[in-house]
C-alpha cells in the first residue's frame, strides 16, 4: 500500500498498534532532546528510574532558557545538567551554544528517524523529514530508558503548496496564513504534511520555521520531504553522509487536505494575544513600534539574520525603537562575523543578545508598559513578554527589521527590492568541539547537585470516591504560560516542585495558590484547548503537588493530557458542553473515581445542580497510570512484579 510520510516513519517504529487515525500507537524512539527548563525534572526522573545508560541512538542536553544565572540556582542547574549527562550518556550543550532546535537542525536531526523532545517546538526537525514530536519530560525519560513513546495516531493532512514566494512574503508568512485559516487548535490530533511542487523552492531553515510554528496549530507534529534542498542542507552543515532520500509514494493517501498557493501571500502578522490572530502588515500600517525583537527557535536561522543585516546596513533604526537580535547558534553568529554581518546591525543601533531563547521565554528584553513589541518568535500570548500589557505581535524578520527602521508598521516592499535570498557561505564552521561528548563509560561520574535541586515526592493513589470542590474556573484556550508563567524568577525554580507550585495560575488569580492550600485540593474547570502551548510539565506538577486531582474542561491539548496523566491528574471533558456554564468556581462535587472505565462516561454530583454528565478518553493503561497515582509509581509497580 503507497504510503506518506507520517505513515512510513510512523510504521517503521511502530512497536504495538494499529494506524488507523485514533488509535493507540507505541514508537520506538532514535533520538531525545531536552533543554534546560524541562530538563532537570526529566533527568531527575530518568535517574528516578534507576537505568545505567541512555537506551537511544542520540539524547542531548540543552541550555538556552535560562543562561542568566542570577543567583546560585541557575548556575547549579547547570552544574548538574552537565555531571548527569556525562554520566548517564548524554551529549550536552553548554549554556550559549544556541537554541535547541536550531542546534538540534543543524547538527544531529536527521531524516526518518523519530526524535521526542521535552519542548513543544521539537517538530522544527521535521524540517529535515524527521518525525519529531514534543513530550512531557518525563514521557522523554522514559525514552532515554529504552521505553517505546505512546500516541494516538494522527490524521494525516497534506498541506499542498504551490507557486513560489514572492516579493517580500516569507516562511514565516506561510505558518501565519495556516494558522489564520486554520487555529490554534486546527492541527490537534493531526499532522501537517507539506507537499506540492511549492516545496522544493524553500530551504531547510525556511521550512523548519513553518514545522517549528506548526506546534500553535496544536498539531502532533509537522513534516517535509527530504529531498535535495535537504541533501545541500546537510551538505553545509558538513553531514552529507547523514542525508536519506525520504518522500511520500506518489498515490499516498492523506485524511484531509488544505492548499496554499504561495504566490498569493504577502507579509502578515499574528496580532496579540494569539498566534491565529491573523492580520496584514499594510493593514497596521503606521501604528507605533516600541520594540523589534528578531530571533527564537523560529527565525535565527543564517539566512534570517543575513537578510536583517542587509536591510539595515547604512541605516539607523528609530532611536524610540529597541531592536533585539539573537542568533540561533554560535554557527549562525560565527558566519555573520565572517562576513562582516554583525557590524551593520550593530552600527544600525541593534542590541545582540546571546546565542538562546531569551526575551521568547521573558528572560529579559520586555517591550514597555502597553508597549508594542514585533517578534519573529512563535508565541504571543498574554503577558507571555514579561509585561502583562505588552502587545506582542509575530511577524517575519524582513517585517520586524522594517518596523524597528521606521518605528511603526511599514511595508517591507517601502523599503525596495528584497535582496536576494541567502545561500550558505562555502564553508560553513562547524561549531560541533562544543558540544560535550559523554565518556564511553560514565558510571564513575559524580552527578553534582545544589540546594534547589529538590528530588521528587511521592504522589498517592487515587481514592474511590473524590469529595472535591471546583478551585478555579476559567475559559477557553488556557496556554500552560497562564497556568504556569516562565520568566527569570520563576524559570529558576524548574527543579525545585514546592517552590514554584506557588506561582501556579498566580498571573490569572493571585488567590488561587492560597485558596486550593486551604480547600486541601480541588479540582480545575475549563473550556476548549485547555494547555495549548509550552509542554512544561510544571504544569501539571504543580497543580498536583497543590492537590488538583482532575481538570474538567470542553477539550484538551496533547502535550498537557499526556502530562496530567503522567503525573496523576485525571482529564475529564463535558458530554455536553453546555455545562460548563453550570459547573461554577466554588460548586462542591462529588466524582465517582472507582467507577470510571476507559473511554466511558460517569456522572458527577454537584450540590444544588444535581449530574453533570463527564468522559474521558483514556486507554486502559492510562486510567491505570492515573489511578497508581501518576507514571513512576505505575512503572515502579510494574518492575515490583518482575
Ligand atoms: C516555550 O516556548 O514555551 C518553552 C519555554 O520553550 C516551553 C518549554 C518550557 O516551558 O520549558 C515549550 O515550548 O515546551
Ligand atoms: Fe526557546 Fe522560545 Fe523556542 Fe520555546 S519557543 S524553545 S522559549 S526560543
Amino acid at each position: 500500500m503507497p504510503q506518506n510520510l507520517t505513515q512510513k516513519i510512523i510504521d517503521a517504529h511502530r512497536i504495538t498498534g494499529e494506524m488507523t487515525p485514533g488509535s493507540e500507537v507505541a514508537l520506538r524512539i532514535d533520538q531525545t532532546l531536552t533543554q534546560d527548563a524541562t530538563g532537570t525534572m526529566a533527568y531527575l526522573q530518568f535517574e528516578a528510574m534507576g537505568v545505567p545508560r541512555v537506551r537511544t541512538e542520540l539524547s542531548v542536553s540543552y541550555v538556552d532558557h535560562n543562561t542568566l544565572q542570577m543567583g546560585f540556582r541557575n548556575p547549579d542547574d547547570h552544574r548538574y545538567l552537565r555531571t548527569v549527562a556525562a554520566r548517564y550518556g548524554v551529549v550536552y550543550s553548554p549554556a550559549g551554544t544556541g537554541i535547541c532546535h536550531q542546534l538540534h537542525l543543524e547538527n544531529f536531526a536527521r531524516p526518518g528517524r523519530t526524535l521526542i523532545g521535552s519542548d513543544s517546538h521539537t517538530p522544527t526537525a521535521g524540517g529535515v523529514g524527521c518525525l519529531a514530536m514534543g513530550a512531557g519530560g518525563l514521557s522523554v525519560a522514559l525514552a532515554m530508558a529504552g521505553e517505546p513513546y505512546t500516541i494516538s495516531m494522527p490524521k494525516v493532512v497534506r498541506i499542498w503548496l504551490e507557486g513560489e514566494l514572492t516579493g517580500w512574503a516569507a516562511a514565516k508568512d506561510i505558518i501565519l496564513h495556516l494558522l489564520g485559516e486554520l487555529s490554534v487548535k486546527g492541527g490537534v490530533g493531526r499532522v501537517m504534511e507539506f507537499a506540492g511542487p511549492g516545496v522544493a523552492s524553500l530551504s531547510v531553515p525556511e521550512r523548519a520555521t513553518i514545522t517549528n510554528m506548526g506546534a500553535e496549530l496544536g498539531a502532533t507534529t509537522s513534516i517535509f520531504p527530504s529531498d535535495e534542498q535537504t541533501r545541500s542542507f546537510f551538505k553545509a552543515m558538513g553531514r552529507e553522509d547523514e542525508f536519506e532520500l525520504l518522500l511520500a509514494d506518489e498515490d499516498a493517501e492523506y485524511d484531509e487536505e488544505v492548499r496554499i498557493d504561495l504566490s498569493t501571500l504577502e507579509p502578515l502578522v499574528a496580532a496579540p494575544h494569539m498566534p491565529d490572530v491573523r492580520m496584514t502588515v499594510r493593514e497596521l500600517a503606521g501604528k507605533k513600534v516600541d520594540q523589534s525583537a528578531i530571533g527564537s527557535c523560529t527565525n535565527s536561522s543564517y539566512a534570517d539574520l543575513k537578510t536583517v543585516a542587509q536591510m539595515l546596513d547604512g541605516q539607523r533604526i528609530k532611536p524610540e525603537t529597541d531592536l533585539l537580535v539573537s542568533p540561533g547558534s554560535k554557527q549562525v553568529l560565527n558566519m555573520l562575523a565572517a562576513e562582516g554581518l554583525i557590524s551593520p546591525m550593530l552600527t544600525a543601533g541593534a542590541r545582540l543578545l546571546e546565542c538562546t531563547c531569551g526575551p521568547c521565554i521573558g528572560m529579559g528584553g520586555s517591550p514597555v508598559s502597553s508597549g508594542v513589541s514585533v517578534r519573529t518568535f512563535n508565541r504571543n500570548f498574554e503577558g507571555r513578554s514579561g509585561t502583562q500589557d505588552g502587545q506582542v505581535y509575530l511577524a517575519s524578520p524582513q517585517t520586524a527589521a522594517m518596523c524597528a527602521l521606521k518605528g511603526e508598521f511599514t511595508d517591507p516592499a517601502t523599503w525596495g527590492e528584497p535582496p536576494a535570498k541567502p545561500e550558505f557561505p562555502a564553508e560553513v564552521p562547524s561549531i560541533r568541539h562544543l558540544f560535550l561528548m559523554p565518556p564511553a563509560d560514565g558510571s564513575e561520574v559524580e552527578v553534582l547537585r545544589g540546594p534547589n535541586i529538590v528530588p521528587l515526592e511521592n504522589f498517592e493513589a487515587l481514592t474511590e470516591t473524590l469529595e472535591t470542590t471546583v478551585q478555579l474556573k476559567v475559559a477557553d484556550n488556557i496556554t500552560t504560560d497562564h497556568i504556569l508563567p516562565a520568566g527569570p524568577q520563576i524559570t529558576a525554580l524548574r527543579s525545585n516542585i514546592p517552590a514554584i507550585s506557588e506561582y501556579i495560575y498566580s498571573r490569572v488569580d493571585a488567590d488561587f495558590v492560597s485558596r486550593i492550600r486551604e480547600a486541601g485540593g480541588g479540582v480545575i474547570v475549563g473550556g476548549e484547548n485547555y494547555g495549548q502551548g509550552s509542554s512544561r510539565e510544571h504544569a501539571a506538577l504543580g497543580p498536583r503537588h497543590l492537590g488538583v486531582a482532575a481538570v474538567i474542561v470542553k477539550s484538551l491539548a496533547r502535550i498537557h493530557r499526556a502530562n496530567l496523566v503522567n503525573f496523576g491528574i485525571l482529564p475529564l471533558t463535558f458530554v455536553n458542553p453546555g455545562d460548563y456554564e453550570r459547573l461554577e468556581q466554588g460548586a462542591a462535587l462529588t466524582v465517582p473515581v472507582g467507577s470510571i472505565t476507559p473511554g466511558g462516561e460517569i456522572e458527577v454530583q454537584v450540590a444544588g445542580i444535581g449530574g453533570v454528565l463527564l468522559q474521558n478518553d483514556l486507554t486502559e493503561n492510562e486510567l491505570a497510570i492515573i489511578q497508581s497515582g501518576g507514571l513512576l509509581n505505575f512503572v515502579r509497580a510494574q518492575a515490583d512484579h518482575a
